[in-house]
């Protein structure tokens, strides 16, 4: 297996062109990454019974032990920024993306996934703020892949600060036989500026998937996709820490080795998909607006139930798309404590009985099932956004009899003990002390039948903003009618000054963020900072299938 070329692949551009032209004029080019596209039919997926099977947890990645060296070639220290300051203490070698037979429903049949190790979702990375890591990703795919999807990869942590080439974006993709390192120094933003960063830009839920140019949505749609946490001193991922009096003790899961203990903090990824009448995983890949399934996942399971006991549970939901939005409440409407806002913990915990997810927003809330009557013995997680096509939700609250139930929650009997906690301040927001240079707008609409920013379809080649390294910029961010579009920046979290005019403090958008959902007409007024690292990032809209076609725009550091 040999390495990439970290060398710009100039196919980037024309892979741009070809996607303009063919779809512009409404025809399909003939080339061998388009070949699949056709007027597919949407199918309704076969019946599945609901509740049959268990919630499945995504195993951990594991590093390896520190005395065992990477086995192939060495790291040339040369393909990354800060290798040295930053030097890798946990290695993860032969991280696999495969082709794997998955059944997300016994009813269903087998469908050929892409996947991380075989798993679905991907093996959780458990990182340490201080901790720098180095993962090998090898694509293992075969050269040719069924129905949808390509067998060309790159994997991007989102939310994660990390360096140009390491950010797992278009410009570095992986062909079938060869592997890349990927370097994450696990440091907080500012670090060029402050030994160690700014501690207030920490963060916490981040997930990592494909990032293919113009395939991102199908790969993800196939399995590409798996958490990635991040845990600090305040973090620190135990709810029993009691000899570190500044550590947050929310509910935690024990690893051990690949296995866990006592899982109180839960990861739940969302992802809707459509299946044929073979009951094989499938996709309508030419419907531009967006895909909808009619089966909701969750982690990979259709309909699965999970039990829990009368104690808090940290929940991190990730809607992991490809166009779905989710409006997430409890089938009995209890309230829960909203601690963070992607990939960030928020200044302190809202009481809230819903949150609303935007494609690959994440909420992380603490439940406490104890505050139930011990006659109540089942409640569902249920979706009461209505959405009948890929432009967006319609803006409608499903009555909750009507909404989509995601996971069915089984409440043990019995009192048990809970020495997790839920403090009343999280993390600050981190000032704006850094002065804005410029500011500029980017707003996304639909032209020519084609998703753009700013009227622009995405071309690799071309820079679009040239910001200076280590400065601070407002971004105004835009949307017209008829469509929500979730628009997701790279490198660095943003803070929100104004939503449609409107302060945020005090509500959910009020901490930092990685994705704004933007609905119908909306506005968002963002400050950013830029910081560290050097070269090119992307910034573009998280409904994955507008991504694709072709809403996205390149921003250097310079
Ligand atoms: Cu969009």
């Amino acid at each position: 297996m040999r390495r990439t070329s970290s060398a710009f692949d100039p196919s980037l551009s024309r892979r741009s062109f070809v996607k303009g032209s063919a779809l512009a004029t409404g025809a399909f080019f003939i080339n061998s990454k388009f070949n699949h596209l056709k007027l597919a039919d949407t199918p309704t997926s076969p019946f599945t019974t609901p509740w049959v099977t268990p919630l499945p947890f995504p195993r951990y990645a594991t590093p390896l032990p520190s005395w065992q060296p990477l086995a192939g070639p060495p790291v040339d220290p040369s393909d990354h920024q800060f290798y040295d300051e930053f030097q890798p203490q946990y290695i993860y070698d032969d991280f696999q993306l495969c082709a794997s037979m998955i059944c997300p429903h016994p009813q269903l049949n087998y469908s050929q996934f892409s996947t991380f190790c075989g798993c679905l979702p991907g093996p959780t990375f458990m990182m340490k703020y201080g901790k720098p890591a180095l993962v090998r990703m090898k694509n293992c795919m075969p050269n040719s892949i069924p129905n949808f999807g390509s067998p060309e990869t790159t994997t991007h942590v989102h939310n994660g600060h990390h360096a140009s080439n390491s950010d797992g974006t278009p410009f570095w993709q992986l062909q079938p036989g060869t592997y890349r390192d990927m370097h994450y120094p696990n440091v907080c933003a500012g670090f060029t500026m402050t030994p160690g960063g700014d501690p207030l830009e920490a963060k916490h839920t981040l997930w990592y998937h494909d990032h293919c140019l113009d395939f991102t949505s199908q790969n993800v749609y196939r399995g590409l996709a798996g958490f990635f946490f991040l845990f600090d001193d305040k973090d620190t991922g135990n709810e029993r820490d009691v000899t570190n009096p500044d550590a947050f003790r929310l509910p935690s899961g024990i690893p051990d080795g690949k296995r866990v203990k006592n899982r109180y903090d839960i990861p739940l990824m969302l992802i809707d998909m459509r299946f044929d009448q073979n009951g094989v995983q499938t996709m309508d890949t030419a419907n531009l607006d967006g895909h909808l399934g009619d089966k909701f996942t969750v982690n990979g399971a259709i309909s699965p139930y999970f039990e829990v006991e009368r104690r808090k549970y940290r929940f991190r939901i990730l809607d992991a798309g490809p166009s779905r939005f989710y409006d997430i409440w409890f089938s009995n409407s209890m309230e829960f404590q909203h601690i963070g806002n992607d990939g960030n913990l928020l200044p302190a915990p809202i009481t809230v009985n819903h949150v609303k997810l935007g494609v690959a927003e994440r909420a992380d809330i603490i439940v406490d099932f104890s505050q139930l009557p011990e006659t109540t013995t089942e409640i569902y997680l249920v979706n009461r956004a209505e959405q009948t096509n890929g432009r967006g939700p319609t803006g409608n609250t499903l009555p909750m009899a009507g909404a989509d139930k995601l996971l069915k929650l089984i409440i043990r009997p019995g009192a048990v003990a809970d020495p997790s906690r839920v403090p009343k301040s999280l993390m600050p927001r981190p000032a704006q002390d850094m002065p804005v240079v410029r500011e500029r707008s980017f707003h996304f609409d639909r032209t020519n039948g084609m998703w753009t920013v700013n009227g622009n379809i995405v071309d690799l080649t071309r820079c679009d903003a040239a910001v200076q390294r280590n400065t601070a910029e407002i971004w105004n961010l835009s949307t017209a009618g008829g469509w929500a579009h979730p628009i997701h920046n790279h490198l660095e979290e943003q803070q929100i000054l104004t939503y449609n005019g409107q302060p945020v403090l005090g509500t959910g958008l009020g901490g930092r963020k990685d994705v704004f959902a933007l609905y119908p007409g909306d506005q968002m007024r963002v400050y950013v900072k830029f910081r560290d690292y050097l070269g090119k990032y992307v910034m573009h809209c998280h409904n994955v299938v507008h991504e694709d076609h072709a809403m996205m725009i390149r921003f250097d550091l310079v």
